[in-house]
C-alpha cells in the first residue's frame, strides 16, 4: 500500500506507515496511526504516529493544530482500549531529549503506577 502521506525515503516509520515494515498496529484514523513499541518500558507502551512525514512535535503545531490534537485523541482512546484510561503522554524533541527517530511521534505510556526519571 502506497503511503499517500508525503513520505520520506529512509524513514522508518514512513515504511512502516506504508506497509512495507511489519508493526503491531492497535488504532489507527485517517491521518493518524498507533503501534507498540518495540520496546516497551510500561504495560502499554504504543507510540501515535501522524501519518504525514513531521520531524518534531513542534512542527505539527505549527503547521497543523488539529493534527495535534488529532493525536492526542487517539492516545486517550489507545489508553482506554489497552489500559485503564490513565496514561502519560511524551514527546522527545531533539536528540538531547532522547529523540532517535526523526518523524514526530507521541509515546502513550500507561498500565502501571509511573515512576518519574526523565533523566
Ligand atoms: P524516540 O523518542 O525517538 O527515542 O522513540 C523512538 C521509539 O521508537 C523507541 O522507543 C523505539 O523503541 C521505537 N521504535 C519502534 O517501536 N519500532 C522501530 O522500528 C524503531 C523504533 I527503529
Amino acid at each position: 500500500m502506497a503511503n499517500s502521506h508525503n513520505p520520506t525515503a529512509d524513514c522508518i516509520f514512513c515504511k512502516i506507515i506504508a506497509g512495507e515494515l511489519t508493526s503491531q498496529t492497535i488504532a489507527e484514523t485517517d491521518r493518524v496511526i498507533a503501534f507498540r513499541d518495540i520496546n516497551p518500558q510500561a504495560p502499554l507502551h504504543a507510540l501515535i504516529v501522524p501519518k504525514r512525514h513531521y520531524g518534531d512535535v513542534a512542527q505539527v503545531a505549527g503547521a497543523d493544530p488539529e493534527l495535534l490534537a488529532e493525536m492526542v485523541s487517539l492516545a486517550d482512546e489507545v489508553a482506554s482500549e489497552h489500559a485503564d484510561g490513565q496514561f502519560r503522554f511524551i514527546f522527545n524533541s531533539g536528540p538531547n531529549a532522547g529523540q532517535s527517530v526523526f518523524h514526530v511521534h507521541g509515546h502513550v505510556l500507561g498500565g502501571t503506577k509511573l515512576g518519574w526519571n526523565p533523566a
